[in-house]
């Protein structure tokens, strides 16, 4: 079957009408598989707004229940939906499935933080005083991402802004907005049984660059959660800032694995294939540099070169397909834009850009190693001593996601310690992809510093409030000031 006659029957499935100005194209064979009607921003701002003002007063555990019955929901749809992004992101069926559980895992995290939004008690230096602080609702929440992880990464930030209290606004990446159409399509199921929500509070804004833009630039919109490019960062970031509004920004990555001397190497091996060549190279979490010390790097690099050469590109829908389509020709076009006339192309369904991951040995750091190219380019530096790799893996401007392969306890902790890696995410034994729920996810430096999904990310969906309460008679200043008139 066809992408576009099987995308049909899905979004049938869904309750979806295809029609609009928006076009959807599945990368499987680059042919349109449904479209989607343009937002109105401003109309759908305003409707935000309100729902906040009913949002913010229902009790947060209460909210908690609208996420249980969206991860219930979910659950449900994982298999019908897990097919869209295949067909639509041209991931594989085993990756879609992942990133479905991954929605359902966040909203099982959500769901008990619903009953965990603590704030502290403070001891006050005033007598009969008493401090706290309190987590309060923000407001609308924007969430902007991006088409290689088209539904999870909203998850991530929908899950916890509703259960803070925030509506959702969600303009996905104007390539995958058919899976955009049926999660919201599980969200209505959800919110049926759920009953009481208010309208407008969870919204899809579908459009290109000037709709996130008008939305971006709306006051109404408290915080915006924006996944992507640097580009794209540099863009929003200082646009929000100008009006004082809030940003979480998770943007490029160059992440490094180092694998020492003592690495279990076939672990290594299995870890730096899925990190680097899977999902098409095209995380934000890909493996793109491999500092590998140079007792083992030819034994590694050659069986390397052997998996590489040998891993199933194709049909993502086709089981045993490791390594589906580039999202599209512009991403073709950037691979190229490397590798010139050595990207090996591989013939599989006409009309995709399917492309063998490629193996890149350099003596030193610089030009597109340092830069984000969204395609299964793996560039391969070699080390002589730990400190050196050390300085290689952080001397680029991203920062989001490093590993480490050894079994020399030293080398493991002082990869991790306050001298070893700058990023956000540092793994020891495993690749630099593939984060689970429960930690924060995010980087430093150029990849923008905001942290997602797990830990406490959930505060930068709240506002802060610091009380001081006098149950007292008296009325004792704070450094012991005395400001008596005399009468
Ligand atoms: C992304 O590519 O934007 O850690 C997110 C991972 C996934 C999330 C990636 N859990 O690879």
């Amino acid at each position: 079957m066809s992408p576009a006659e099987e995308t049909a029957q899905i979004l049938e499935r869904f309750g979806i009408k295809s029609g609009g100005d928006l076009a959807s194209f599945s990368p499987i064979d680059g042919a349109e598989i449904g479209r989607v009607a343009v937002a109105n921003p401003d109309e759908i701002c305003k409707r935000a707004a309100g729902a906040f003002g009913e949002w913010r007063t229902v009790p947060a555990p209460r909210r908690g229940e609208l996420v249980r019955l969206l991860g219930e929901e979910l659950r449900s749809a994982k298999e019908s939906l897990a097919r869209l992004i295949t067909l639509e992101a041209g991931k594989t069926h085993a990756e879609s499935l992942g990133e479905v559980q991954e929605m359902i895992d966040i909203c099982d995290f959500a769901v008990g933080l619903s009953r965990q939004l603590y704030g502290l008690t403070i001891a006050s230096e005033r007598p009969d005083h008493r401090m706290m602080e309190q987590w309060h609702p923000l407001g609308p929440v924007l969430v902007i991402s991006a088409f290689n992880f088209p539904v999870a990464v909203w998850a991530w930030n929908a899950a916890l802004a509703l259960v803070c209290g925030d509506p959702v606004i969600w303009k996905p990446s104007e390539k995958t907005p058919l899976t955009a159409e049926a999660v919201m399509a599980i969200v209505r199921r959800a919110l049926g049984q759920f009953g009481d929500a208010p309208d407008g509070l969870i919204q899809l804004a579908q459009g290109e660059r000037d709709i996130g833009e008008a939305l971006v630039d709306d006051p109404r919109v408290a915080l915006v959660s924006a996944t992507g490019s640097t580009a794209m960062g540099r863009a929003v970031g200082p646009r929000v800032a100008a009006r004082f509004g809030r940003t979480l920004l998770e943007l490029g990555g160059n992440n490094a694995t180092i694998v020492c001397p003592s690495a279990d190497l076939e672990l290594a091996t299995r870890a730096i294939l899925f990190s680097a060549a899977g999902t098409a190279g095209q995380r934000c979490t890909t493996l793109r540099r491999l500092i590998v010390h140079e007792d083992v790097a030819d034994a590694l690099v050659a069986r390397l070169k052997a998996l590489f050469a040998a891993v199933k590109i194709g049909d993502p829908r086709l089981p045993d397909t490791l390594i589906g389509p580039l999202i599209d020709e512009a991403a073709f076009d950037g691979m190229k834009r490397v590798l010139g006339d050595a990207v090996e192309q591989v013939d599989a369904v006409p009309g995709g850009c399917y492309v063998r991951p490629a193996i890149v040995e350099v003596d030193a750091q610089q030009g597109s190693v340092l830069r984000e190219t969204f395609a299964p380019i793996l560039y391969v530096l070699r080390y002589r001593d730990l400190d050196e790799a050390i300085a290689l893996q952080n001397n680029v401007v991203q920062g989001l996601s490093s590993s480490i392969f050894t079994n020399d306890l030293r080398e493991a902790e002082r990869f991790l310690s306050a001298a070893g890696s700058d990023c956000g995410i540092a793994n020891v034994n495993i690749g630099p992809s593939g984060a689970e729920i429960g930690g924060a996810f995010g980087g430093e430096k150029e990849t923008g510093g905001g942290r997602e999904s797990g830990s406490d990310a959930w505060r930068a969906y709240m506002r802060r409030q610091t009380n001081t309460i006098n149950y007292g008679t008296d009325l004792p200043l704070a450094q012991g000031i005395r400001f008596d008139v005399a009468e």
